[in-house]
């Protein structure tokens, strides 16, 4: 064991979550550690969401990191909705209030954040694994972590863990305590990054016989496109030919042009599922983004639930270490959980209206009973838009 170290408040992991609520307590001047598991380059390069919330947008900014998402990011005020090889508009703005979304990506976020961080000095250590938690319920929390300079400790009054899905913070509470909720889809997302101009300005969700398919950007050169596939699918069996020929197959209509190919930067499958974890906490340990609970990507939510649990999340611990006042922290679980669930009712909706059924045609007939539904009713096509464009806000 090298040597013990004492702050305020340990994070654990450098994703929006760790990184964000780093910064927010920093602001706060509140000393943390943040740790991370993997390489700087390896968490700037993890390409992943791609869409901020009005509510979450306007709060980023507020923070002091929203000054190249509001230069480079890209402001929608609609998305296409296109099955039957036809789309149909959805003009978020019109249906609620005049509010955008935001096309940035997350790993731009994550380099914003870092960036900050490192301007000021505060500790981030990439490249150090947590490898245990001590002392939850005690004054002073403990977490074991171990680099290339050998095993080190940090005991600090409160620990958050914004590690992500299977980490360390929530195996580390003992069995009974928290309960988790599940549920696995019978879909997974085959994501690409492409070296291509986008040929269409707003994100496309396309439902087609074969399959989703998701038409979305992250620049004026590059484009992010999915493809819902089977959850045994592996990527040895999608050559970049194959990828193409089925986004195009899936994301034809009568009248549009063609889908701009280019070469391919990234790729990689996601499996879908749905996660809670409640509590929230367990003594002086926090959770805060995917550690606590996972969405399907069909709703675009992940990224800004993360964001939304460290916005609540900050004042409380700044409550708690200033005054001693654990009143707000004592809120913290029920209040994101409220919005957690939430944000799985949308994403379910979102997926199981999106992912034609490979074997359940009465199921199928529901879906685009849905669809049709949001096209001919404005009610519905107007909470849609309130959903898709503000949901971690309200
Ligand atoms: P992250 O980003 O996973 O960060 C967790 C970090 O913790 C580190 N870590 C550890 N570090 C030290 N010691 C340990 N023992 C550790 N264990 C783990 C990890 O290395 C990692 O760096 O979690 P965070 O901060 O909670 O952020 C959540 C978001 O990343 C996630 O919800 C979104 O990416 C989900 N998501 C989307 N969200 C949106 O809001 N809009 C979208 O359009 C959207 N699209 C997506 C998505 C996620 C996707 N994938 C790949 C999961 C599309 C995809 C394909
Ligand atoms: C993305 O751009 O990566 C993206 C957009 C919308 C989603 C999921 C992912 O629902």
């Amino acid at each position: 064991m090298l040597g013990a170290e004492r702050t305020q408040v340990v994070i654990i992991g450098a994703g929006p979550a760790g990184l964000l609520l780093g910064h927010l307590l920093h602001l706060e001047g509140i000393d943390t550690i943040v740790v991370e598991r993997r390489s700087q380059q390896y968490v700037e390069e993890r390409v992943r969401a791609g869409v901020i919330e009005w509510g979450i947008a306007n709060f980023l900014e507020s923070s002091g990191v929203g000054t190249r998402m509001r230069a480079e990011g890209l402001v929608h005020h609609g998305i296409e909705l296109r099955f039957e090889g036809v789309s149909h508009r959805l003009a978020l703005s019109e249906l609620y209030e005049g509010r955008a979304i935001t096309v940035y990506g997350q790993q731009e976020v994550v380099k914003d954040l870092i960036a900050l961080r490192q301007g000021y000095g505060a500790p981030l250590r990439f490249d150090a694994e947590v490898t245990s938690i001590e002392g939850h319920t005690s004054d002073h929390p403990t977490v074991r972590l171990t680099s290339d300079e050998g095993e080190t400790s940090i005991t600090a009054d409160y620990v958050v863990g914004c590690d992500g899905s299977h980490g360390v913070a929530v195996g580390s509470v003992p069995p009974g305590y928290l309960r988790r909720y599940e549920r696995v889809y019978p879909f997974s997302w085959l994501g690409i990054l492409a070296e291509a101009p986008p040929t269409t300005e707003e994100l496309i969700y396309c439902r087609h016989a074969r399959g989703f398919a998701l038409y979305s950007m992250r620049s004026p050169t590059r484009s992010r496109l999915y493809l819902g596939v089977r959850p045994d699918e592996t990527l040895d069996a999608w050559p970049d030919d194959r990828i193409w020929e089925e986004l195009v197959t899936r994301l034809a209509t009568d009248h549009t042009a063609d889908i701009g190919q280019g070469p391919i930067l990234e790729r990689g499958i996601t499996p879908m599922r749905s996660v809670v974890m409640a509590p929230m906490r367990y003594g002086r340990l926090l959770l805060a983004g995917d550690a606590a609970h996972i969405v399907p990507p069909t709703g675009a939510k992940g990224m800004n639930l993360a964001v939304a649990d460290v916005r609540l999340l900050a004042p409380a611990l700044v409550a708690a270490l200033g005054d001693r006042d654990e009143r707000l922290l004592a809120q913290y679980s029920d209040q994101s959980l409220r919005r957690v669930w939430r944000a799985e009712e949308f994403s379910t909706y979102m997926t199981q209206m999106l992912h034609p059924h490979p074997s359940d045609d009465f199921e199928n007939g529901v879906q685009m009973a849905r669809l049709r539904q949001v096209i001919e009713s404005e009610s519905m096509a107007r909470a849609l838009a309130r959903n898709y464009v503000n949901l971690s806000s309200v």
